[in-house]
C-alpha cells in the first residue's frame, strides 16, 4: 500500500520540454487544470501529497518519477539520461530527506531515469534504454542490495522508457505492449495485452487497488476494470505532448 505521492508544478517552462511526440506545443493552462486532476486522483486513492513549487530553468521537472526511485526501506535519487534534466534532483534529493533517512545518489558515468524502474515486491526490474546505462543499473542494483532488494536489467529499444511499456498492478498483473510481450523475464506474470494502437495506455499505475488509465483507452480501461480494479480515467494530454505519461508525474511510497 502507498501512504504518500510527490508531485511537482508544471512551470510555464514547460513548452520547451523534451519531445518526439509530434503531438504540437501544450497548453500551459489546460496542463495545470490536468495537474490539479491527476492531484486529486491521488488523494482519492488514500494519499497524501506533497506539491513541491516548479521550476523554471527545468521545462521536464513536474516528470518527477525519473529523478529517484523510491522504496519503503531507502530512496535512491537518479542521474537523470538527459543533461537538461540532471539539475531537477537537488530539490527532490532535499525533498526525500524530509521524509527518508536513507537516501543514495546515482553518480557519473552512470544514468538513470527512474521511468526505467518497475518494482515487483522486493524484485526491482531496470530497463537499459538512451536513458538508463549499464554504469547507472550496477550502481541502483549494488543500492538495492544494500537495503535488502533485487535487481536485473532488461534491454529495451521501444519507447522513451521501460515502463512506457509496462505496468505492474500487484497480484502478479502486468499491463503491457509491444516488444516487452514476449519477453522470456516477464514470462510468470499474468499479463493484460495492449493493441499497438493503444500503447500509450500501458503506462497506467497501481495505487492501493485503484488504477489510473488515461483518459481515452476506453478497452485498457474495460480489461483492468474486468481483472478486479477500480479505475480512474485521466486526461493528461498536454504531458503526452511531451512524450509524459501518467507514472511520471508523481514519486508513490
Ligand atoms: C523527457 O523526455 O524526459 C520528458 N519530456 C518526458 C519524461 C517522461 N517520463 C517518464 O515516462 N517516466
Amino acid at each position: 500500500m502507498f501512504s504518500r505521492a510527490i508531485v511537482r508544478r508544471p512551470g510555464r517552462s514547460m513548452i520547451k520540454g523534451i519531445t518526439t511526440a509530434g503531438l504540437g506545443q501544450p497548453d500551459y493552462e489546460l496542463a495545470l487544470q490536468q495537474h490539479d486532476a491527476y492531484i486529486e486522483a491521488l488523494e482519492s486513492c488514500g494519499l497524501v501529497v506533497t506539491v513541491m513549487q516548479a521550476e523554471e530553468d527545468y521545462p521536464d521537472a513536474m516528470f518527477v518519477e525519473d529523478t529517484a526511485f523510491v522504496m519503503p526501506r531507502c530512496a535512491i535519487v537518479t542521474r537523470p539520461g538527459a543533461e537538461s534534466r540532471r539539475g531537477e534532483t537537488g530539490s527532490i534529493r532535499k525533498q526525500l530527506e524530509s521524509f527518508y533517512q536513507d537516501v543514495e545518489i546515482i553518480e557519473s558515468p552512470g544514468m538513470v531515469d527512474a521511468g526505467d524502474i518497475m518494482m515487483v515486491g522486493e524484485q526491482v526490474y531496470i530497463g537499459l534504454s538512451e536513458r538508463t546505462n549499464q554504469a547507472g543499473a550496477d550502481q541502483m542494483i549494488e543500492y538495492l542490495r544494500k537495503y535488502g532488494y533485487r535487481g536485473s536489467t532488461i534491454a529495451i529499444s521501444e519507447g522513451l522508457h521501460f515502463k512506457s511499456s509496462i505496468s505492474y498492478l500487484e497480484h502478479n498483473r502486468i499491463v503491457v505492449t509491444g516488444e516487452l510481450c514476449g519477453k522470456p523475464e516477464l514470462a510468470h506474470f499474468e499479463a493484460i495485452v495492449i493493441d499497438a494502437a493503444d500503447a500509450y495506455s500501458a503506462n497506467s499505475v497501481w495505487i492501493n487497488d485503484y488504477v489510473l488509465v488515461p483518459a481515452g483507452y476506453a478497452n485498457t480501461s474495460w480489461e483492468i476494470a474486468e481483472s478486479g480494479y477500480e479505475v480512474i480515467e485521466l486526461n493528461v494530454s498536454e504531458f503526452q505532448k511531451l512524450d509524459g505519461g501518467l507514472s511520471c508525474l508523481s514519486l508513490r511510497f
